[in-house]
């Protein structure tokens, strides 16, 4: 089983909190996703203190460098999305983008770097195939 690293924007909007669950769901019949959070629907992105913030960003650094790929959906921008997929990359993880073309035009920074894997895609019900494919 694989460790995937999933990311998918928290304080930059949960428009897509409900499409991040199911992927997640999805991709843990076969795998491990480290951050189940990212589709938890209780969670307040708000909430913040100091404290918290350095936990979260000591613990998401650990799964990134303890992950075998990092799945990113990228239809709605977050800062903190991207600094991983940048993170992830200078550790040399695979990494696989996931967004919506006819919802938002995806960073050139992301789109340009011939290191990411970028897959359009239309709904929800296309993702299980673009999945399967990144998981075999
Ligand atoms: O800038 P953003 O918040 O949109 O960044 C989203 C990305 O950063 C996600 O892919 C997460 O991996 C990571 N991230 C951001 N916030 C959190 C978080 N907050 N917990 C874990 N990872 C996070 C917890 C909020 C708390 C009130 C329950």
């Amino acid at each position: 089983m694989k460790k995937v690293y999933f990311a998918g924007s928290i304080r930059g909007g949960r428009q897509d909190e409900t499409l991040y669950r199911e992927a997640i769901e999805y991709i843990k019949m076969t795998d491990i996703v480290l951050t189940e959070h990212v589709g938890d629907l209780s969670l307040n992105a708000l909430e913040t203190t100091e404290d918290r913030d350095t936990r979260i960003y000591l613990q998401d650094t650990g799964w990134l460098k303890e992950c075998d790929l990092v799945i990113a959906e990228c239809t709605h921008p977050s800062l903190g999305v991207g600094y991983e997929l940048a993170y992830a990359e200078k550790l040399g993880k695979p990494c696989h983008v996931l967004y919506r073309p006819k919802e938002s035009q995806l960073s050139a920074m992301i789109k340009g770097n011939a290191y990411f894997h970028v897959y359009d895609y239309d709904s929800l019900k296309d993702l299980a195939g673009i999945l399967d494919d990144i998981l075999k």
